[in-house]
């Protein structure tokens, strides 16, 4: 971590503009600890802005940055039109969250910054950012926000306690309210911000869900099937979702008796197809993902499918358990 840090603060000053990117559709872990790590920059006087998201955001997130913006803590956005249009002095790229290339927000700003690092917490895959300057991947991390809370924690700088509130948001999100991917260290650092100011009501309030997104959430879960012993499938409608809303699926379907894998399947885009799966760690879920091009950990892995529709991609991973399982 130290090494991190080292080398965050030394890039940072050596560059005089700093923008921070995350992926497309940001979450509270992506988008928090770009906000962290924006407040982090412009203590360095460094100009810093974040590069604006595309599409709507989700909720939470979006009830997160009101609260922010209500309450005077402000940041700066940047679209992809406006970094490209604008004579920058060789910035320096910082991308949270994800180390994929079709992932971030941007792939033009990818595409025109030199000087990048990279800061994720997923497996990495055969298609993954390398021209870096300098790249944090750890998959025993619970969150990018816990990396932010240890850089807080580091620079022993303080910052509002409403981003230390999104912050530990994020880290709620990412480990399922603290069930997966926690190790020791993930709990000291979410006692960390609740000492500098994270509010647990407040957390509560922004995780809240609208009745009908619970009510559409169960429908799908109704018609789930179990296509192996002990393991749970469910297709989403041939809509497009969110990857969180499939994901949000499968970490449900494992709360079920008994289960002991779980793979939700909806469409991302009109042409890709995600399958979020969660596993209790008897069953290799990331094998499981790797078989259809995806990757992950034994108990939170992923694929996306290019072309397939959602009924397809269910007959393959049928397939695939059947072979997997015996
Ligand atoms: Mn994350």
């Amino acid at each position: 971590m130290r090494e991190l840090f080292e080398n965050l603060n030394e890039n940072i000053k050596k560059h005089d503009e700093v923008i921070i990117m995350t992926h497309s559709r940001p979450d509270l872990d992506g988008m928090g600890s770009a906000l962290a790590l924006y407040k982090i920059i412009e203590s360095m006087d460094r100009k810093c802005y974040i590069v604006s998201p595309l599409k709507k955001l989700y909720r939470s997130l979006d009830k997160a940055m009101k609260l922010l913006d209500d309450n005077g803590i402000n940041f700066e956005f940047k679209d992809e039109k406006e970094i490209i249009n604008s004579k920058h002095v060789k910035p320096l790229l910082i991308i949270l969250d994800t180390q994929k290339p079709e992932l971030v927000e941007s792939d033009k700003v990818l595409d025109l910054i030199n000087d990048k690092i990279v800061i994720d917490h997923h497996i990495g895959s055969l298609d993954t950012i390398n021209d870096t300057i300098y790249k944090y991947s750890d998959a025993n991390k619970s969150s990018i926000v816990e990396v932010m809370a240890e850089y807080l924690n580091y620079l022993e700088l303080e910052i509002s306690p409403l981003i230390m509130t999104v912050l530990l948001s994020g880290m709620v999100v990412d480990t399922s309210s603290f069930n997966i991917k926690t190790t020791a260290r993930t709990f000291e650092m979410a006692a960390y911000l609740a000492k500098n100011g994270a509010d647990f009501v407040l957390i509560q309030d922004l995780l809240k869900e609208p009745r009908e997104e619970m009510v559409e959430r169960y429908s799908f879960i109704s018609n789930s099937e179990e296509i192996a012993e002990d393991v749970l499938m469910c297709k989403m409608d041939d809509k497009i979702h969110g990857n969180v809303d499939i994901a949000l699926l499968a970490k449900e379907l494992l709360k079920f008796e008994d289960i002991k894998a779980s793979f939700a399947i909806g469409r991302l885009s009109h042409r890709i197809v995600g399958i979020s799966a969660r596993s209790m760690g008897n069953i290799n879920v990331g094998e499981i993902m790797e078989r259809l091009g995806g990757g992950g950990h034994l108990t939170d892995a992923a694929a996306q499918i290019k072309d397939k529709s959602v009924e397809e991609v269910a007959k393959e991973l049928k397939k695939i358990i059947k072979d997997v399982i015996k």
